[in-house]
């Protein structure tokens, strides 16, 4: 280790009943989670809204560049504008730009370029991801790991809100390059994700899909298993 400045870490070790009572339950509320299209227009409170974005500026990233930008949308006027430019993009990937094969892999999830959500949710969180960091003297510098850094904010953003009890879904238009000027944001920053946040509507069905078993997806190496 270098001499860079330190403090102590504050971490609290618990039980191991209690680790386990809280794995199980935090897992049993994110496996609940899904992703959402109806949404009713019912406002949510600001306070879990700003609670779940300081949950995501927790977030590790490269270097400690915190290379993310999260605008909050509620306004109306403004969400039109995002909405016209967002179908307009999704028409063309619907119409043209998507190959047979991404429609085919699309079908189970039964999308198309409809995008109510975007006006009818309580708010819109629009994150953006910083590809360098602007200096005041107008220099820049180069930001590390950008979109593992954002994806794991977004991921705590997420987590946050399913926690709270408030509905989302991933949206990505693409090209999303209106986002920046609909939203006033800098060139340095790139539209990552449309975080649609809201309660779902009473009816709100979600497509038939299940997630891959454990094993599909998890290796454990024994610990007898020497690589060299
Ligand atoms: N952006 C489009 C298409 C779309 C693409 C993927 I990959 C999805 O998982 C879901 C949708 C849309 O939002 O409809």
């Amino acid at each position: 280790m270098t001499d860079a400045p330190t403090v102590p870490l504050n971490f609290e070790r618990i039980q191991e009943s209690e680790m386990i009572a809280r794995a199980v339950e935090f897992t049993r509320t994110l496996t609940r989670r899904r992703n959402v299209r109806d949404f009713l227009p019912d406002p949510i409170p600001q306070q879990v809204v700003t609670s779940a974005l300081e949950a995501a500026l927790t977030a590790p990233s490269g270097a400690n560049r915190q290379p993310w930008h999260f605008v909050v949308v509620t306004d109306p006027h403004i969400r039109a504008q995002i909405r016209e430019a967002a179908e307009a993009e999704e028409r063309e990937f619907y119409q043209r730009r998507a190959s047979a094969d991404w429609l085919t892999a699309l079908a189970p999830l039964g999308t198309d370029s409809n995008k109510p959500f975007l006006t009818t949710a309580a708010c819109l969180i629009v994150i953006f991801a910083e590809k360098y960091a602007v200096n005041p003297d107008g220099s820049r510098s180069k930001n590390y790991y950008t979109s593992e850094s954002v994806g794991i904010a977004t991921g705590f953003l997420i987590a946050a809100l399913n926690a709270s009890g408030v509905a989302t879904l991933t949206h990505t238009p693409s090209p999303m390059g209106f986002l920046n000027a609909i939203l006033g944001r800098p060139k340095n920053e790139k539209p990552f994700l449309i975080l649609t946040a809201g309660y779902p509507a009473a009816n709100a069905r979600v497509p038939d899909i299940t997630k891959f078993p454990f094993a599909r997806s998890v290796t454990r190496v024994p610990a007898h298993v020497q690589t060299e």
